[in-house]
């Protein structure tokens, strides 16, 4: 048994992969997760890695990213399934001194790659990273339900989904003062998808990608699926409202900026002078 197993970073993507398919986010090989760690991290459980790691190259250089490790879900393995062999789900990869390839040092068993997504990953977290001072260690992809569902009825403008979402909840203009991206929709699993992403991320901690889900950066595993959680309980909400006729009364654009102020941060401002959230 690899001790690997069961360090605070497999344990991690097990937990999180396993809520993310119990909250219903992931069907089939829906979703994706990448948890940057740090050489002092890994090192202890180099007993674990391959003799001869596989090398891969990268579709798009990521020189921000040389050297790094990540802990990532594999291609076309499917969350349910990730607590049952962590090893073959995921895979242990770090990248070359120039950003060009990586090796695959622990994981996917069985072969395999690491998820098709991996491109968006990579180039949102080598804007993340410069932009929280290396803070940002996790980007998250699921087909989280109700926010996805608003999609196809809001209008897809940042700044009103935004303000449509932190009337849906109190808590959310603390959670997400940065507002949410919004990109037209694109083909998954492309290097275009991954540069439209990663530049949304450089002002946006979250992504919507009409249809299809949401992008998630955070600095921990708990922290970026609690910003999908509460983004998603916001969508909710809202999707109920519209269910039960509209919305009739709301958060106003006064006590947002109170709310602002209670908890020192700063609301992205288009997202306030957009005024009041209205769907049709
Ligand atoms: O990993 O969700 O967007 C499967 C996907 C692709
Ligand atoms: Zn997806």
């Amino acid at each position: 048994m690899h001790a690997i197993l069961s360090s605070w970073f497999v344990q991690g993507m097990v937990k999180a992969t396993s809520d993310m398919w119990l909250k219903g986010w992931d069907e089939r090989n829906g979703g994706n997760i990448s948890l940057r760690l740090l050489d002092e991290e890994v090192q202890p459980f180099s007993a674990d890695f391959y003799d001869e790691p596989r090398c891969v190259e990268l579709s798009q250089p990521a020189p921000a990213l040389a050297n790094c490790w990540f802990l990532v879900t594999g291609s076309g393995k499917f969350f349910r399934n990730v607590q049952c062999d962590p090893a073959d789900s995921l895979v242990l990869l770090q990248v070359d001194d120039r950003g060009l390839s990586y090796k695959i040092h622990w994981g996917l068993s069985n072969g395999g790659l690491p998820t098709s997504e991996l491109a968006s990953h990579f180039q949102s977290h080598s804007v993340r990273k410069v932009n929280s001072q290396g803070q940002d260690r996790v980007i998250m992809h699921c087909h989280a339900t109700h926010f996805m569902a608003l999609s196809y009825v809001v209008e897809l403008d940042s700044a009103r989904f935004t303000r449509l979402l932190w009337e849906g909840s109190t808590e959310c203009l603390v959670v997400f003062p940065d507002g949410v991206g919004i990109l037209p929709w694109m083909v998954p699993g492309t290097d275009e998808i991954g540069r439209a992403t990663a530049e949304k991320m450089a002002q946006h901690s979250l992504v919507m990608w009409p249809f299809h889900g949401i992008f998630a950066a955070g600095p921990t595993l708990d922290e970026t699926f609690g910003l999908i959680d509460t983004a998603e309980k916001s969508s909710q909400v809202i999707a109920n409202v519209l269910a039960m006729g509209g919305i009739r009364q709301s958060i106003t654009t006064e006590q947002l900026i109170a709310l602002g102020k209670r908890f020192g941060v700063q609301p992205w401002q288009a997202a306030i002078e957009v005024g009041p959230a209205r769907v049709a």
